[in-house]
């Protein structure tokens, strides 16, 4: 029978870890938690206070807010900005950055966050979810800035997403392995599901948008042909599953193996709030993730909602991908 370990437990004893931790960094994973619990209960019920149904207003984006993105949006606000340990917020809901709010205790950290990611699929019932990056402060006023957000991803603290799907999953690295905890609904707690969790080096589903097949480079349409073919070193081709929820697509193929794909030229998901959180959990579990040309976690930040191509997964599928990438972006530029 395993041991029962809350998130609040393993939190402390990753805490334990850095002689020098003030307490601090718990803290503020406890508030973001507790945030997720909310969002996971409105999530769960949204079917039946008519909560669904689109807002007429539109994000930074122009994509449609639906009402549980501003509800998950306002929950994280009102949960981390009188935590006391941030110094500045970004959201991909937001155009602009978040400040504490006036008279609030300021913090060392940073926290960047795509509140509810998948959001079209509220109505469908299918996985979404909250992704959350962490870092620190490096300017030296109090109140944070875009410089504090605009950080390269290797600089991260910790990274992570909470999924809210046929149970409430929270993920999350601290740069000591990926761990993943069950909120057992009865408790209102998380507990430890899923200790150091390492990805397959080589799985066999690849999940991208084939409606986008058109507007491919020559690198992806060469991969997806060949990861169809049926390659006797490799068994049969690899299988095609894609929800249209990143969380949810880059959780399944974290536990089973596989590459998520949503090619360039310019990408469509975010950097900041989406592909260097997932990239350092990829990392983490030793799986890897690209743009292409380089490592995600290398991107240089220059915006707020900057996007990027986003291949992730297992490394031995992403360093495949890169192979025809290259090749290919060579042949074409010869
Ligand atoms: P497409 C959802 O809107 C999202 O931001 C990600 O969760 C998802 O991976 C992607 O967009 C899906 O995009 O163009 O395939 O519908």
């Amino acid at each position: 029978m395993s041991k029962i370990t809350t998130v609040q437990q393993h939190i402390l004893d990753e805490e334990r870890l850095h002689p020098t931790a003030t307490g601090d960094f718990t803290q503020l994973l406890t508030s973001l938690i507790v945030a997720a619990k909310i969002i996971s209960r409105e999530v769960n019920k949204a079917g039946l206070v008519k909560i669904l149904g689109e807002t007429d207003n539109v994000n930074v984006h122009g994509e449609v807010v639906m009402k549980l993105d501003e509800f998950a949006q306002q929950t994280i606000y009102r949960a981390m900005g009188d935590c006391g340990h941030l110094c500045v917020m970004a959201s991909e809901e937001s155009e602009n950055i978040i400040p504490i709010p006036d008279g609030g205790k300021r913090g060392r950290y940073v926290l960047m966050f795509d509140p509810l990611d998948g959001s079209s699929n509220i109505d469908v019932n299918a996985s979404i979810g909250t992704i959350f990056s962490i870092h620190r402060k490096v300017t030296d006023q109090e109140d944070g800035c875009e410089v504090d957000c605009l950080q390269h991803g290797w600089k991260q603290l910790a990274a992570g997403y909470f999924i809210y799907g046929s149970s409430t999953m929270m993920v999350y690295t601290t740069g000591n392995g990926v761990h993943g905890f069950t909120l057992d609904p009865s408790l209102g707690e998380f507990l430890l599901s899923h200790e150091r969790i390492t990805t397959p080096p080589r799985g066999r589903i690849y999940s991208i948008n084939e409606g986008n097949a058109t507007k491919w480079d020559l690198g992806t349409r060469r991969y997806i042909e060949h990861v169809k073919e049926d390659r006797k070193e490799r068994g049969h081709p690899y299988s095609l599953r894609y929800i249209g929820s990143l969380v949810a697509d880059f959780h399944r193929n974290l536990l089973k193996g596989g590459i998520f794909l949503y090619p360039g030229p310019k990408g469509k998901l975010r950097l900041l709030y989406e592909a260097n959180p997932l990239a350092m959990v990829a990392e983490q579990a030793g799986g890897s993730a690209t743009t292409g040309n380089m490592r995600i976690l290398d991107v240089e930040p220059t915006s707020l909602h900057q996007r990027v191509p986003l291949i992730i997964g297992s490394r031995e599928d992403v360093a495949e991908y890169e192979r025809f990438y290259k090749e290919s972006t060579g042949a074409a530029a010869d």
